[in-house]
């Protein structure tokens, strides 16, 4: 089978769920075809059924802004015709969904046509694709496409709340592989904390809805209990909150590290003691489960998604959003207490081998083929 995968190259979570898809097909001997504005952050190009095919976008001095939709969508349209693909899986909504239909009507202009998969990852139906500037353009991609997929139940129940879709919604959520996360191949701790301090981590792209402001406060009490370190790990807009609170808390400067993006990520994280999330809106948390794989319990909020990844009393703790008290106290006693801290990292694991990658693959393999199937029955 040769599927075109459409998705931000960028380092956001649909991009690398996009990426590590094509990679795991990929090696299994599907033809993968990457369609993307740049060449994805984690995408192994050398792998020779990997193909990667850069959207262009032609400047000219009467464009206001750039159309990468157009130059998209006439990528979509070329690298269908030119390699026949069967199939097309746009990860993220807009401009994705959106342009694949447009692709796909220039090549039935032809009599020719391939099948459109939809995988919605959260915030192009939560945040932007509420927008009205995106809302119906949103709303047409998905009944457009032949098969919708989302990451969770909390995004399909939002999806179908938020639109008027007429679509029926297949939830596959994200993955892992765990055998990525080599428990022999790790950082040491003494780089990062000293022994008697414990570590809490922070991953994101420090965009508001990440709420970064409350994994600083919730650093500044537990670190007033328990000696500890805080590491940040992205790159964001709210970069500017944290040097904030380092000009307002010159005290926990030295305990705070910034290391910005980070390609060996779980390196780092099997370090850690406990991953902070408390985001205003998560359809999934692909970075706790990536915290979870490497024996990490995440302190959470009850966000979208999130419970349905971080269980409560379990693999860590949730509170409600914004409350900070509460996710510094349940850190405050999970560091306090080392028998609690081992049981809930093993924990972590387990629950991180349920979304392991050989459990999720053979669903999207089977979409694939019923999409196929599908849409040959209604030619
Ligand atoms: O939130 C991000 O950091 C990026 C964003 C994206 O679309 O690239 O992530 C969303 O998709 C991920 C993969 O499906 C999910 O694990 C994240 O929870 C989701 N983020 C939000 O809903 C805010």
């Amino acid at each position: 089978m040769k599927i075109g995968i459409l998705c931000y190259p960028t380092y956001g979570g649909s991009g690398i769920v996009a990426t590590e898809l094509g990679m795991s097909l990929a090696n299994k001997g599907y033809e993968v075809h990457f369609i993307s504005s740049a060449l994805p952050a984690r995408l192994d190009i050398t792998n020779p059924n990997i193909f990667f095919h850069k959207v262009n976008v032609q400047t000219y001095p009467l464009f206001q802004y750039q159309p990468y939709d157009i130059a998209l969508s006439s990528m979509i349209y070329r690298v269908v015709n030119l390699y026949k693909l069967d199939l097309l899986h746009a990860h993220y909504a807009i401009p994705y969904a959106y342009a694949a239909f447009t692709g796909k009507q220039m090549l039935k202009e032809e009599g020719k046509d391939v099948p459109l998969v939809t995988t919605l990852h959260g915030t192009d139906i939560t945040l932007v694709g509420q927008h009205p500037s995106y809302k119906h353009a949103v709303e047409f991609s998905i009944n457009h496409s032949d098969t919708v997929t989302s990451v969770s139940e909390s995004l399909k129940r939002d999806t179908l709340k938020f639109f008027n879709i007429r679509k029926e919604i297949q939830v596959i959520t994200n993955f892992i592989d765990n055998t990525e996360f080599r428990e022999d191949h790790c950082c040491e701790r003494k780089q990062f904390a000293n022994e008697d301090e414990k570590i809490l981590i922070h991953v994101s792209n420090l965009r508001p809805v990440k709420r970064v402001e409350d994994v600083l406060q919730i650093f500044k009490n537990v670190h007033a209990k328990v000696k500890s370190k805080l590491i940040i790990i992205g790159e964001g807009p709210d970069m500017e909150k944290i040097t904030e609170f380092m000009e307002e808390n010159p005290d926990l400067i030295s305990k705070i590290r910034l290391l910005g993006k980070v390609n060996d990520l779980y390196r780092i994280l099997q370090l850690s003691d406990v991953f902070l999330l408390p985001s205003e809106q998560e359809s999934f948390g692909l970075a706790a489960l990536e915290a979870m794989a490497a024996y990490t319990p995440v302190i959470s909020s009850n966000a979208g998604g999130i419970p349905e990844v971080n269980l409560q009393g379990e693999t860590g703790y949730l509170a409600e959003i914004g409350n900070v008290e509460a996710m510094s106290n349940y850190t405050i006693k999970l560091l306090s207490d080392e028998n609690l801290l081992a049981q809930m990292k093993a924990n972590a694991k387990e629950q991180a081998k349920h979304f392991d990658i050989k459990n999720v693959l053979p669903q999207y393999e089977e979409m694939y083929e019923n999409t196929i199937r599908n849409f040959k029955e209604s030619q």
